[in-house]
């Protein structure tokens, strides 16, 4: 006995094309809202160092991926895209009804964006004291999304949100920039977290679509010898 699986797009005779790279964890969150909500999309890989003339057209400000054009309308900022995504789309929502959960997602996105990211490029590229003060206030900050995760599976509670899909990077990055590094950058004293990385990398849509794991060690290797060359 066999079941065929039987995939229907619910965006028939819409064109969603995305612009991004293979390794950009900006555009992987668009690949995640696109694939929870069941959008056919097609995909479109820039090269960063020749950056396409399409690429500046549809994001002449900021000239970055990820862009996601639907029906020619370019849309541009990862946690804009998301939410553009859930106004379209209203299967699957990645934002909850309940305006006090949903500013709560907003909340912990943009502190991702304001505090988390900066910090962890810090760590990346940055020898001695400004290590040190880098890595303090990554820890800080820490302490405050372990708070948030107690008695909760998912950012988003039960259900993958807005907050989980910006803050996945942390589930593929952080074991790849300790490999690369040799610095433990999430230890023991977040077990919330380290479950959060866990149960999120292993969900269906989110393992498939990771991108090779000696690729990006091979990148970021390339880029932590740049930045740090007498190592
Ligand atoms: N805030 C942006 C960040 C996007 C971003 O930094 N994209 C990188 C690739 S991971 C990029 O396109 N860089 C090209 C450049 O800086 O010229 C977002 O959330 O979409």
């Amino acid at each position: 006995m066999w079941s065929q699986k039987c995939v229907i797009a619910n965006n028939i005779g819409e064109e969603v094309k995305l612009y991004k790279t293979w390794s950009t964890p900006f555009g992987l969150r668009v690949v995640w809202a696109l694939k929870l909500k069941g959008i056919d999309y097609e995909s479109i890989d820039e090269d960063l160092s020749n950056k396409s003339d399409l690429l500046l057209h549809y994001n002449p400000v900021y000239k970055k991926v990820p862009v996601l054009v639907h029906n020619g309308n370019p849309i541009s900022e990862s946690t804009v895209i998301l939410e553009y995504i859930d106004d379209t789309w209203k299967q699957n929502p990645l934002l909850p009804e309940d305006p006090v959960e949903r500013a709560r997602q907003r909340f912990w996105a943009k502190f991702n964006e304001e505090k988390l990211l900066p910090t962890i490029w810090a760590i990346f590229t940055t020898e001695g004291k400004d290590l040190e003060e880098a890595m303090a206030a990554w820890m800080e900050n820490l302490k405050f999304v372990e708070e948030e995760l107690k008695g909760k599976k998912l950012f988003g509670g039960e259900k993958l949100g807005v907050a989980d899909l910006v803050f996945g990077w942390l589930a593929n990055l952080i074991g790849i920039f300790e490999e690369v590094s040799g610095l433990k950058i999430v230890d023991e004293r977040y077990p919330l977290l380290l479950t959060w990385m866990q149960v999120f990398s292993e969900l269906p849509v989110i393992k498939e679509t990771w991108p090779p794991h000696d690729k990006m060690i091979t990148k970021y290797q390339a880029l932590y010898e740049k930045y740090h060359p007498a190592k």
